[in-house]
Order: C-alpha cells, then structure tokens, then sequence
C-alpha cells in the first residue's frame, strides 16, 4: 500500500489516502475521495483545481481531470468541464458508465447533470484570491501567478491494484476550450499492473503533451527500471530533444507495485509520499534536472 501526490498541496491527499486504505477501502475510491476533497476546498491551496481554480481568459474555470486504473481499458476523462467542483469523480463515472471515455465542455457538462451532479454558477467556482488574479490578468494581459494548478495523485492498494488520478484548472487565463495533458492518457496519467507501474506529470501541459512522458516511464519501469530512474531517464530524454533553451516545466511522478516512489523535474519539485509502514505521509523534493547535454 503506497500514495504518491504532486506539489505540496497533495500532502492532505496523500494523508486522506492512509486513513482511508486504513479502514479497507480500494484504490481507486481512495484516488476519488481524496482528490474530491482538496478540488472541492475554494481556499485549498492558491487557485489549485477544482472549485477555487485558475478561470480561463474569459473568467470561466473550466477544468481537466482523468483517472485510470492499471487494469486494460480502464480510463475516463472530462476536459474543459465548467461549473463542477469535482471534476475527478465526473471522470470516473464517464470511466465507469459511459460508453466513450473522454467528454469535453458542453458535452461533458450535460452528462454530468444526466449523472446527478449540479452543474453551479460561474461564481461559486471562482474564490477571492482567483477574482484577484484574474483582475490582475485584465489589467495586465499577462499572468504574474507562481502557483501551481495540478494535482496528480497514484495509489497502490493491498489488492496490488494501482490506480492513477489527475486534476487541474488547467494553464491560467487560458483560452476558453483549452486543453491540456492531464486529461490525456500516456500524457498527464497511465498505468498498468501488469507493468507493476503507474505515472503522472505536471507543468506546462502545452508542451508535456507533445511527449507522452507517463507511458514512457511507465514503459521503462516495464522493462525493469525503478520509479526514481524511469523519471529521470524521461526527463534527461526531453531535455535531450529540445535543448537546455527550451527547457520547460515539468515534474513527475511515478510508482511501482512494490510501494517505491520516483520522481524527477525540470523545476524544484515537491511532492509527497506515503508507504505501509510509514506513520504519517511526507513531504519530498525532486530538484531541478541540471545536466542537459
Ligand atoms: C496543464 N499540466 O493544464 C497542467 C498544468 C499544471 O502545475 O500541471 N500546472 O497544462
């Protein structure tokens, strides 16, 4: 049993994955429940995902979110999806009940209604802090936040089954019907048990998802590499390809079906972590890959 959670933020996440595997439940509902919590929290983080998130250019929070189990064919996703705090579980129930996998924005929206899910105001997913930000963005044209705005989460149950959850409101101020590589599998999630091995990216996700860097460490953990190397290969490999002046942002993570933990960035990178055995979940940093040939 293991969780592993991107940026700081994800330390509640990965704390409510302890507690919940404690009283028996399975990966997959512990990626739902504990995710739904922090996007659901306006005041979680600065303009994290979810309710509370960073709005597009147009001043709407139109969210990307996607789960995957390691099981084959196990995917669902929603992207663009406005006026829905918890667009994590909206993907499972697409994963579980809906004959495609993937719905974006209206579409995805009118499912989540037919599925029971009220589909709220504009208003009520944005917070102070990201009314803020926004006007600051009218005022200047530009985005001047630091903060970060995905949460990806992997869970290893006692079962052996590893499941894998992203988030996000997505770049900032983006344009309206933009998305990114959270909700695209091999992108911003894979997994796959019998590769004992799941993955997941964040940062710029405009860039990420022109190298489908989860399937390509979930591939190298296949083919025997741990966690921490698999990640570090993924990054060398995109530093490698596009030159130390177009380096971008990127972190990921990964886990395997032993409970170890790698991750690797092009930034520093905290992230969090929690394994049978461990008392509490904990904080970690991956610093910034420097050596760029
Ligand atoms: C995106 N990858 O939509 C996300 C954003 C992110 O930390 O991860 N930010 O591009």
């Amino acid at each position: 049993m293991a969780a592993v959670g991107t940026w700081a933020f994800s330390l509640a996440a990965v704390e409510r994955v302890r507690r919940l595997m404690a009283a028996g439940n399975g990966a997959t509902h512990c990626v739902q429940e504990a995710m739904a919590e922090l996007e659901n929290d306006k005041e979680t983080g600065c303009f994290v995902v979810g309710r509370g998130g960073f709005p597009n250019k147009a001043g709407v929070v139109q969210c990307d979110a996607a789960i995957m189990e390691g099981l084959p064919g196990r995917f669902g996703a929603v992207a663009a999806l406005p006026g829905v705090g918890i667009p994590l579980t909206v993907a499972r129930v697409v994963m579980d009940k809906n004959t495609h996998n993937m719905l974006v924005g209206e579409g995805a929206a009118a499912f989540a209604k037919e599925q029971g899910f009220s589909i709220e105001d504009n208003n009520d997913m944005m917070s102070e802090a990201g009314l803020d930000a926004y006007e600051e963005f009218l005022e200047n044209r530009k985005s001047t936040s630091k903060n970060h705005d995905t949460l990806g989460l992997i869970v290893l149950d006692h079962l052996g089954n590893i499941t894998v959850g992203v988030s996000t409101s997505g770049a900032p101020f983006k344009d309206p019907g933009r998305v990114g590589d959270s909700p695209l599998p091999g992108c911003g999630l894979y997994a796959d048990n019998r590769a004992r091995a799941a993955a997941g990216a964040t940062g710029d996700g405009d860039k990420i998802m022109c190298f489908c860097p989860s399937f390509h460490v979930v591939q190298l953990m296949k083919q025997g590499l741990s966690p921490a190397d698999a990640c570090q290969s993924v990054i060398q490999d995109i530093c490698h390809r596009v030159g130390k002046k177009d380096i971008f942002e990127i972190g990921l993570i990964a886990l395997n079906m032993k409970g170890e933990v790698g991750a690797a960035s092009t930034v520093s990178f905290p992230y969090t972590f929690w394994a049978r055995g461990m008392e509490a979940a904990e904080q970690r940093q991956s610093n910034p890959h420097t050596h760029i040939d």
